[in-house]
């Protein structure tokens, strides 16, 4: 998972960032289109300390100012690292009445924002942003990240690669104690694209809402919950792992080896997964996280277990609400991951239900992991106030060799092409996670998602 944030504790895989997906060619000639908007803006540092000041585009000669003395509006500030959004005077701000100060710290460290309602953006355009560089304690590295269509793939830096992120190289930091203004070709950080792979409706040749049709389709996986989880830690030999299948565990609740009772239980056909905090789960964990949730795998390191390259996924799911919580649904290709070849030939994830406590958004995202460098388009899928957590409801993706498509109670919501990197069967991944880059604070202990049932169908 691989989320809409930068800074989880773990990425799930090895290579987590990079450019912009480039899709095959549209089947007709299309209309241009303006660049996707730009929902939000991440400032990232290794080390030290800055301040930060008005940040836009200009396009045309005309300056658009996104960020002048406040967040945009509707924007949710977050950070991680340690840092935080703090407004200062001092140094006195380049323009305005305020900037916002990066944390002081020795390893990389952001603030952000998230669910801003989307900025207006031209493609073709200079983006810039206004940075004082502590001269007591300078950074080694200076980072913007932009986030379009839901993915966080469009970056530059100063200064030395610290961070590791795919990123755009701008050269040197610039001069410390002083305002400077950053300035990156929008092309350069892969902005001006539209949002080619998309087409909404699910149909671009019909209107309304398109209904899930399984005429032709057969059940080849189920899993109820009638019976007594078939779950080990790392297989083999279970239906279900409870780790990622390439010891990539992600998030800021470790996830719990099962035992009688925690982090699953079942009850009359209903899976529960459950994340609880104990300060004796942190003396146990080497990240020294006080939490712990759970995560179900269909497979396994070696690639044993369910998969299926093409076909209906679905899970039946009631989730926890509040900022903070992170289940999933999610499908990931299935390899030996100890074979380097396979993994270098083809290897995408589909994360069909990513939630973050929203009240009406969930987030669905295709990943192209393999061959590199990583690409990735996301959706945020809007639900009715509050429906995620007052019932279960269905999210499922059909996938075929044309169209990965997402599903909200058999619903068309979402889909993109599938790509040519999809050659190897996908596994079904279910999680309860926390964080994702918000702040779990104010997380209950224990919140818990409920799972109906995972099913999978193929022609
Ligand atoms: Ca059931």
């Amino acid at each position: 998972m691989i989320p809409l944030l930068l800074f989880s504790l773990f990425a799930e895989e090895p290579q987590m960032n990079a450019p912009v997906l480039k899709d095959p060619p549209p089947p007709a000639p299309v209309a241009p289109v303006e660049a996707a908007p730009v929902a939000a803006i991440a400032f990232s540092l290794f080390g030290g300390r800055a301040t930060w000041g008005k940040a836009g585009f200009v396009h045309d000669g005309k300056e658009t100012v996104w960020i002048e003395d406040a967040l945009p509006q509707g924007a949710i500030p977050m950070a991680s690292g340690g840092d935080a959004w703090t407004w200062v005077t001092d140094p006195p701000p380049f323009s305005g009445h305020a900037s916002h100060q990066s944390a002081l710290s020795t390893n990389g460290h952001q603030h952000l924002f998230n669910a801003a309602t989307p900025m207006p953006f031209k493609g073709g355009s200079t983006l810039f942003a206004y940075v004082y560089l502590d001269p007591e304690h300078p950074p080694s590295q200076v980072m913007l990240q932009w986030n379009q269509n839901g993915v966080w793939d469009h970056r530059a830096y100063w200064g030395v690669d610290k961070l590791g992120w795919e990123s755009h190289a701008m050269g040197p930091l610039p001069p410390l104690g002083s305002w400077v203004r950053l300035e990156v070709p929008s092309a350069a950080v892969n902005l001006d694209q539209p949002s080619t792979l998309r087409v909404k409706p699910a149909q671009p040749d019909t209107d309304g809402p398109v209904t899930l049709n399984l005429e032709g389709y057969k059940l080849t996986f189920s899993e109820d919950f009638d019976a007594p989880l078939d779950v080990s830690p790392w297989g083999p030999g279970t239906r279900w792992i409870a780790h990622t299948p390439w010891d990539g565990d992600f998030g800021d609740a470790a996830f719990a080896d099962p035992r009688p009772g925690f982090p699953f239980t079942i009850e009359k056909g209903v899976l529960r997964i459950e994340a609880r905090k104990d300060e004796a789960f942190a003396a146990e964990d080497k990240f020294k996280r006080p939490w712990r949730a759970g995560l179900l795998s269909s497979y396994d390191a070696k690639g044993k277990g369910f998969a299926q390259q093409y076909g209906y996924f679905v899970m039946r799911a009631k989730l926890p609400t509040g900022r903070g919580v992170w289940p999933a649904f999610w499908l990931c290709s299935c390899y030996d991951r100890g074979d380097t070849v396979a993994g270098a030939t083809g290897s995408i994830e589909i994360d069909v239900l990513e939630y973050y406590g929203a009240p009406d958004t969930y987030s669905a995202t295709l990943h192209i992991w393999q061959p590199q460098p990583h690409r990735a388009e996301g959706f945020p899928v809007y639900t009715k106030p509050g429906m995620v957590a007052d019932g279960f409801h269905d999210y499922g993706v059909l996938v075929d060799p044309q169209w990965i498509t997402m599903y909200t109670d058999g619903v068309a919501v979402w889909r993109v092409r599938t790509p040519p990197e999809h050659n190897k069967p996908l596994g079904i991944l279910v999680n309860l996670a926390l964080g994702g880059g918000w702040p779990i604070d104010k997380v209950e202990s224990p919140c818990f998602m409920e799972v109906e049932h995972v099913r999978a169908y193929a022609k």
